[in-house]
C-alpha cells in the first residue's frame, strides 16, 4: 500500500491548475546596459565589476543586454512565447540616483515605457525593487549593515510606486536578501565585496526591516500584490544516522533559510539563529519591534530554488566563507549530474522544500520566482539544442507539480531567465537564457528551451 504522498511523487500530476501563473525573469543590472545613460548612477555592481579581479574575464554590465534600447523587441519575444507575468526589477540608482533625496524622472520614464510595452502585449509587469544594484553613495554611507537603509529603501519603493503603480499590479521588495547580506558582506564574492561576517548579520536584518517598511508602505499606497523573493537551499545531512550530521544540516538549514523565513512569515527570529547570531555581532542590532515590522503581511512568497546544500559534520574543517561560523561542516557534491555552474541537478529536494514551506508556514501562498539552469549553449544555424535546460525545466516542473497534487498552494513560475545576461561575478560566460544573446550583435536567438516553454505555456500542462 503506498501513502497518498508516495503515489504523487511517483506519478506526478503534470497539468498545471487553471490561472496557473506562467513567466520568465530577469534583473536589472544584469541585461539593461546604459549604465550611464539619462542619470543613473553608479551602483555597487558598477564599481565591483570594473575592480580587476572581482567578476571573470573583467567583464561589466555596462552594456549587458542592452535592453534599456531593446526592450521592445524583448517584449516582443516575450508575447511570441506566450508569457503571461514578466518579473524584472527597478534600478535604484537609475530612479533615485543618490538613495535619497530627489527622484530622477527620466530613470522612471524608462520603466513607464516598459510597463506601457508590457501591458500592449498582455502581460503582467512585476516589478522587483531590489535586485542587488544598491547606489553606490549608500555603500558609501556603510551599506547594508547601516540601519538606516531600511527607510531609505521604504521611501525609494514609495517613490517608484508613484509613477508606476497605476499599472504594476505586483511589487516585490527583495531578491534574495541572503546573497546580498553573506554573499555581499561575508564572502566578498558580490558586491560590495566585504568580507565581514559580524556585519553581514547586520545586513540581512537590515535588507528584512526594509522589506517590512516597504511592504507596509506599498500597501498603505494601494499595491494589488505584495512579495518578497528568497532563494532558499534545502539543507541535506549525508547520513540520517548520525545526529552530528543531523546538526550540521540543521545549522545550514538556519543560516540559508530559516534566518529569512522565520522573520519574514512567523514574526520572530529562530532560537537557534539568534544564539548564533549573538556570538558573532551581539543582538544589539534587533530593536523591539523589528520583527513585527518584518512581518508585514504578504501576498505570496517568491521562492527562488536552483539547489541542494549537502553536508556532514568533520571535525576540524574550517567554516565555509559564505555561512558564518560554520567550523566542523563539510560541504558535499551529492552523487547527482550537475549543471553548468557545477550546481548538484535535484528536482526531489524541490518538491520536499515546497511540501516542507507549506508545512512549516501555512497559509502563505507561494510562486516560483526563479529555477533554471546554466549549460554550455552551442549555437547551430539560428539557434541552440538545450536538450539538458529542457531536461532540468521539466524536471523541476514535475516537482511542482507533484507539490500542487500534495496541497501546496502554487501560483505560478516563472523561468530564469528570458535572456542569457551578466551571471554576476561569473560575468557572460553562463547562459541561463532561454533565448541566446550573442554579445556582440546582440542578435537574439530562440533556443529550443524557449519553443519547449513555449508549448508548457499553451498547454498548461507538461
Ligand atoms: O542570475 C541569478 C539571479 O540574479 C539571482 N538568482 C540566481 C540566478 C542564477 O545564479
Amino acid at each position: 500500500m503506498t501513502t497518498q504522498t508516495e503515489t504523487s511523487v511517483e506519478t506526478p500530476a503534470t497539468t498545471f491548475p487553471a490561472g496557473f501563473r506562467w513567466g520568465v525573469a530577469t534583473a536589472s543590472y544584469q541585461i539593461e546596459g546604459a549604465a550611464q545613460e539619462d542619470g543613473r548612477a553608479p551602483s555597487i555592481w558598477d564599481t565591483f565589476s570594473r575592480t580587476p579581479g572581482r567578476v571573470a574575464d573583467g567583464h561589466t554590465g555596462q552594456v549587458a543586454c542592452d535592453h534599456y534600447h531593446r526592450y521592445a523587441e524583448d517584449i516582443a519575444i516575450m508575447r511570441g512565447l506566450g508569457v503571461g507575468t514578466y518579473r524584472f526589477s527597478l534600478a535604484w540608482p537609475r530612479i533615485q540616483p543618490d538613495g535619497s533625496g530627489p527622484i530622477n524622472p527620466k530613470g522612471l520614464d524608462f520603466y513607464d515605457r516598459l510597463v506601457d510595452g508590457l501591458l500592449e502585449a498582455g502581460i503582467a509587469p512585476m516589478a522587483t525593487l531590489y535586485h542587488w544594484d544598491l547606489p553606490q553613495t549608500l555603500e558609501d554611507a556603510g551599506g547594508w549593515p547601516n540601519r538606516d537603509l531600511a527607510s531609505r529603501f521604504a521611501d525609494y519603493a514609495l517613490a517608484a510606486y508613484a509613477r508606476l503603480g497605476d499599472r504594476v499590479p505586483t511589487w516585490t521588495t527583495l531578491n534574495e536578501p541572503w546573497c546580498s547580506a553573506f554573499l555581499g558582506y561575508c564572502s566578498g564574492r558580490h558586491a560590495p565585496g566585504r568580507i565581514e561576517p559580524a556585519n553581514s548579520f547586520r545586513a540581512a536584518h537590515t535588507l528584512m526591516l526594509g522589506h517590512g517598511l516597504a511592504a507596509r508602505a506599498l500597501r498603505a499606497a494601494g499595491a494589488q500584490e505584495v512579495s518578497v523573493t528568497v532563494n532558499l537551499s534545502p539543507a541535506i545531512p549525508r547520513t540520517l544516522s548520525d545526529p552530528h550530521d543531523q546538526a550540521a544540516a540543521r545549522l545550514l538549514d538556519g543560516l540559508h533559510n530559516r534566518i529569512f523565513l522565520d522573520p519574514l512569515l512567523l514574526g520572530r527570529y529562530p532560537t537557534d539563529m539568534l544564539a548564533h547570531m549573538e556570538r558573532f555581532c551581539g543582538l544589539d542590532h534587533i530593536r523591539t519591534g523589528d520583527e513585527e515590522t518584518i512581518a508585514a503581511p504578504i501576498d505570496f512568497l517568491g521562492v527562488n530554488y536552483y539547489m541542494p546544500t549537502m553536508v556532514a559534520a568533520q571535525v576540524g574543517q574550517p567554516s565555509s566563507d559564505q555561512f558564518p561560523g560554520t567550523e566542523g561542516v563539510l560541504f558535499l557534491d551529492p552523487d547527482v549530474p550537475q549543471t553548468g555552474m557545477g550546481w548538484p541537478i535535484d528536482a526531489d529536494s524541490f518538491h520536499t522544500l515546497l511540501v516542507r514551506l507549506h508545512r512549516d508556514y501555512p497559509g502563505t501562498p507561494i510562486m516560483i520566482t526563479e529555477n533554471g539552469s546554466s549549460f554550455p549553449d552551442v549555437v547551430v544555424g539560428d539557434t541552440v539544442q538545450d536538450a539538458d535546460r529542457i531536461g532540468y525545466f521539466d524536471g523541476h516542473l514535475r516537482a511542482v507539480a507533484g507539490a500542487i497534487a500534495d496541497g501546496v498552494d502554487l501560483r505560478g513560475y516563472l523561468a530564469w531567465s528570458l535572456l542569457d545576461n551578466f551571471e554576476w561575478g561569473y560575468g557572460y560566460d553562463k547562459r541561463f537564457g532561454l533565448v541566446h544573446v550573442d554579445y556582440a550583435t546582440q542578435q537574439r536567438r530562440l533556443k529550443a528551451s524557449a519553443h519547449w516553454y513555449k508549448d508548457v505555456i499553451a498547454n498548461n500542462s507538461l
